[in-house]
C-alpha cells in the first residue's frame, strides 16, 4: 500500500496536471484569438494531454488501494503578452512539472517503493520529450524572427504546428 507520504504527494501531482491543462486551454484560447490557428491546435492537444496524465496518477493511486482526492483547479494566469512569452511559459511550466516528478521518483525510491519508482519513469520520460517540445518550439520562433516575425514566417510556424503528430 502507498504510504501517507507517497499518496499526497501523488495526490498533488495529479491535481498539478489537471491544472496544466486547464494553463493550456488557457493559452490555446489566446493563440486562437491572436489569429494562430495552428499554435492553438498544439496547445489544445497538449492539454488534452496533460489530462490523460491527471487520469493516469487517478489510476494508478486507485489500483494501489488508496482513493485519489479530485480537488478544485485554479485559474489559469494572465494572458500572455507575446508569442515569445506564451512558449517561454510553456518551457517555464514542463521545467517545473518535471522537478515535482522528479520530487516524486526520489521519493519512491527513498521509500523503496519499486512500483511507484516504476511508474514515475514513464513520466520521467515523458517530461524529457516535452522539455524538447518547448525547447524546439522557442527555437522555431527564434528562427522565424521571434515577436518581430514576419506575418508570412508566422504563418509557416503556425501552419507547422497545426499537424504535428499526438505523442500521449
Ligand atoms: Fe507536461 O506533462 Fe504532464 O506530466
Amino acid at each position: 500500500r502507498l504510504s501517507k507520504a507517497l499518496f499526497s504527494a501523488l495526490n498533488t501531482q495529479m491535481t498539478r496536471e489537471g491544472n496544466a491543462a486547464q494553463i493550456y486551454l488557457a493559452l490555446g484560447v489566446w493563440a486562437d484569438d491572436q489569429g494562430y490557428g495552428g499554435i492553438a491546435n498544439f496547445l489544445y492537444r497538449h492539454s488534452n494531454e496533460e489530462r490523460n496524465h491527471m487520469i493516469k496518477f487517478m489510476e494508478y493511486i486507485q489500483e494501489r488501494g488508496a482513493k485519489p482526492k479530485i480537488e478544485a483547479l485554479a485559474a489559469p494566469p494572465a494572458d500572455p503578452k507575446s508569442l515569445t512569452d506564451c512558449f517561454d511559459r510553456v518551457y517555464k511550466h514542463e521545467i517545473d512539472n518535471t522537478n515535482g516528478i522528479y520530487a516524486i521518483a526520489e521519493l519512491s525510491m527513498k521509500e523503496k517503493d519499486w512500483a511507484t519508482w516504476n511508474f514515475m519513469q514513464w513520466f520521467v520520460r515523458e517530461q524529457r520529450e516535452e522539455e524538447k517540445l518547448a525547447t524546439d518550439l522557442i527555437d522555431q520562433l527564434k528562427i522565424a524572427g521571434g515577436d518581430r516575425a514576419t506575418d508570412e514566417s508566422l504563418f509557416e510556424l503556425d501552419k507547422s504546428l497545426r499537424k504535428a503528430p499526438d505523442d500521449a
